[in-house]
């Protein structure tokens, strides 16, 4: 028997691909994430009808899309939610089974480096089999010419240097179990597309931040905390490696960038980047310049910190505790392939996304202390 011969284990009544792809109705795993958030605005304006996938919790965790949700009342049957996740495979089954859905994007990970050396084998579990899991439902469903799948892999791929600016092409070396899970994940994508003809798409994805970013993720740690401090209620700000450099971009350019892999005629993995690079340092430094306070720093390693200048207070101080057990010193990436093919290209520049991000901390750390008086 011929591998396209094996019958799907779920039989759905499916017009033919090109019918059924008319249809504009997005997947997304991780809606409730920094990315799944802005992607979801973008589909929505372009006129899908957009499912997300959310975990079960005891607090509330559909903050980022609050403002979606309420918009629903007026525009109904375009935005739902379904329990999920990407552990259990039977879930996966049902909800591709019931969506239908044209595009999917995995986004959904345990998605902090630094956990994944405490979580290993979850973040394994999540971001490596979690994507084949994915994979296996579609097929699963019968859907593997009907669908187009974007997956959210990663400059963590690149891990130690092996070359710079990293490229489509450039050698993996990931430093982490995270990226080692994104690599299986990375992989199992392509033997996909290769095997099953499915129309699969790797998104190797710089950093990129927003005001929506996770509040343990280093720009948002610093954005917030600088907001604290130049209202008096934080006082230091502790952080680990200031030396790393990132290319980081803004999340809402990157999504577009998501969304475009899956309209070309074949599927091809792109890389995303800006073309620059800054250590978490400069990030520190421009953070506060925003707020007024310029920096001096003294010691080094372990015992570094940096003092105002003007009140000659300690403000931030490096704590080994966020030192990683391995460590990625330098990403920069080369978005050439995405501009030429994709048309894609970054909007928001390094200083506009520190800027930002101070900004809406500003306001919102403000509008606490206004409650509390
Ligand atoms: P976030 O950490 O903000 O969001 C992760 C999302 O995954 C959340 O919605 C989370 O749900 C969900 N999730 C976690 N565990 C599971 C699970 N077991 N089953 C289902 N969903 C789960 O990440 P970002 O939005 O920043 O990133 C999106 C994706 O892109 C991730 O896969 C990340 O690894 C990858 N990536 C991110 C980059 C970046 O710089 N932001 C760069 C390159 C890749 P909950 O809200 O309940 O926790
Ligand atoms: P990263 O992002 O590991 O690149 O992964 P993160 O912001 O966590 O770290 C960036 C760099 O800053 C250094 N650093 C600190 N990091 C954190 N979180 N907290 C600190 O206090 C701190 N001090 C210094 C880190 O050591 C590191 O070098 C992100 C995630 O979104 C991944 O999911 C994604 O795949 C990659 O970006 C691309």
């Amino acid at each position: 028997m011929s591998v396209d011969a094996v019958p799907p284990l779920v039989k759905l009544d499916l017009p033919p691909p090109e019918e059924y792809l008319k249809r504009k109705v997005a997947l997304i795993s991780g809606i409730t994430g920094q990315d799944g958030s802005y992607l979801t605005e973008l589909l929505l304006e372009k006129g899908y009808q957009v499912h997300g996938i959310i975990r079960r919790s005891s607090s509330f965790n559909t903050g980022r899309l609050q403002h979606l949700y309420e918009d629903q009342h007026e525009r109904p049957n375009k935005f739902k939610l379904h329990y999920g996740d990407l552990s259990d495979s039977t879930n996966l089954v049902y909800i591709i089974a019931q969506v239908q859905p044209t595009e999917i994007y995995n986004l959904g990970a345990q998605s902090h480096v630094k956990v994944s050396f405490e979580m290993a084998e979850y973040t394994g579990d999540v971001d490596g089999l979690g994507t084949l899991r994915l994979l296996d439902a579609i097929r699963t469903c019968g859907l593997e010419k009907h669908v187009r799948f974007y997956q959210a892999s990663t400059s963590e791929l690149y891990g130690k240097v092996v070359e710079t600016p990293q490229t489509e092409k450039t050698p993996f070396y990931p430093r982490s179990p995270y990226g080692c899970a994104k690599l299986y994940a990375y992989w199992i994508v392509v033997n996909y597309r290769e095997a099953y003809g499915l129309y699969a798409c790797n998104g190797i994805l710089f950093n990129h931040e927003s005001p929506r970013r996770g509040r343990t993720f280093v720009t948002r740690k610093i954005s917030r905390a600088v907001a604290e401090i130049s209202v008096g209620k934080q006082s230091c700000l502790y952080l680990g490696n200031l030396d790393a450099q990132r290319d980081w971009g803004h999340a809402r350019d990157y999504v577009e960038g998501m969304w475009r892999m899956l309209q070309q005629p074949t599927p091809e993995d792109f890389v995303l980047a800006t073309g620059e690079t800054h250590p978490v340092r400069e990030y520190v430094e421009k953070a506060f310049k925003c707020v007024g306070i310029q920096l001096e720093w003294s010691g080094e390693g372990a015992g570094e910190q940096a003092k105002d200048v003007q009140s000659g207070k300690v403000v931030v101080k490096v704590d080994p505790r966020y030192f990683r057990p391995a460590e990625v010193d330098l990403l920069l990436g080369n978005p050439a392939k995405a501009e030429r093919v994709l048309g894609w290209k970054r909007k928001v520049d390094f200083d506009s996304l520190v800027r930002e991000m101070v900004d809406a901390d500003l306001l919102a750390v403000k509008s606490l202390v206004e409650d509390h008086n």
